[in-house]
């Protein structure tokens, strides 16, 4: 059994990567769902989405996030009607949002919507929600305190962050089936997503972080920074507001109570001889993404370390 904890579009790659190398029936993937958000009264679970649309062969890969080739008909009348349209939603991916909002009013846990969506759409692959609950990242910045989509999207990662947390983490249980996949799994991967905001509340969530420290399994992580700024996003910019380094090195220090294992960029390489001292085994190789093959390379890398 293998488990994957991942975020959106880095997390995505890396298990569209894996997902051809390994029978989907083995593979559990724990999504974050502190990035949800209403808007037009639409719950929209954006990490959740991308790991579903990667998974059914339908994800738009160029924009990281959405369906390909989806059409913005609905946006731009909700524009004419004066409704605000700085997240670009598409009539098909409406279509996901406005099943799970049905779905949650007539009081299925999330985690059941998931499962049904993800069958739907052909998903053979299990994709968990972290939780049920309500979490949800809160960014605290020089101009107030704003959610983590209005940070990322609205205000494209500008404003100075002073803190960020997630609100109601500490009363959120881990969603049915998450945890016994942690004890089943022979492999623990921790995508090179963004720590802070993708894997940070997943090992937020009571429970999930002790259930991987004390698993049976190998536990493998990919840095989503290479030197001192992220592939995609603003992830070196929240470490630091966090006060770890933005770098590998600070990606290691966040999971060193959990991984075995940790790939970083072959530009990082001096770096591995600092994290190994820490006890977790480093190499170096090339973790950029952008083709199909790199993402079936570095799967395939990944996996192997987990064999070791
Ligand atoms: N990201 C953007 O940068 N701009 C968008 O307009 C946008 C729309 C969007 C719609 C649906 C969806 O599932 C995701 C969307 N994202 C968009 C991506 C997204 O919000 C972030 O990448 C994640 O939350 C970070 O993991």
């Amino acid at each position: 059994m293998l488990v994957v904890l991942s975020g959106g579009t880095g997390g995505a790659k890396l298990i569209q990567g894996i997902s051809e190398e390994v029978d989907p029936s083995e593979l559990t993937i724990i999504c974050n769902t502190a990035d949800d958000f209403v808007l037009h009264g639409l719950h929209i679970s954006p990490d959740l989405d991308t790991i579903m649309y990667t998974l059914a062969g339908v994800a738009d890969g160029s924009k990281g996030w959405g369906i390909q080739d989806d059409t913005f008909t609905t946006l731009a009348q909700l524009k004419k009607l004066g409704a605000e349209t700085w997240f670009q939603l598409g009539d098909q991916d409406l279509a996901t949002h406005i099943m799970r909002t049905r779905l949650l009013r007539e009081g299925l846990p999330l985690s059941k919507i998931t499962a049904r969506l993800n069958t739907c759409l052909g998903v053979k692959a299990t994709i968990l929600p972290m939780t049920d609950d309500a979490v949800e990242t809160r960014v605290k910045t020089s101009q107030g305190e704003i959610s983590f989509q209005e940070y990322f999207v609205k205000q494209r990662w500008q404003p100075e962050v002073k803190e960020i947390f997630y609100a109601g983490v500490q009363s959120s249980n881990p969603s049915p089936g998450v945890i016994e996949a942690i004890e089943r799994a022979r492999r623990i991967i921790i995508c090179p997503s963004n720590p802070v905001t993708s894997i940070g509340p997943i090992l937020a969530v009571p429970g999930i972080r002790n259930a991987i420290k004390t698993a049976n399994a190998s536990v493998i992580g990919v840095s989503p920074i290479i030197g001192d700024s992220a592939i995609s996003g603003p992830a070196h910019k929240l470490m630091v507001a966090q006060g770890h380094e933005a770098s590998a090195l600070g990606v290691a220090q966040t999971y060193v109570d959990l991984l075995d294992s940790f790939l970083i960029d072959k530009a990082d390489e001096e770096l591995c001889g600092k994290i190994q001292r820490s006890g977790i085994k480093t190499s170096a190789t090339s973790i950029r993404m952008d083709s199909q093959a790199e993402k079936r390379r570095l799967a395939r890398e990944v996996l192997a370390l987990a064999d070791k």
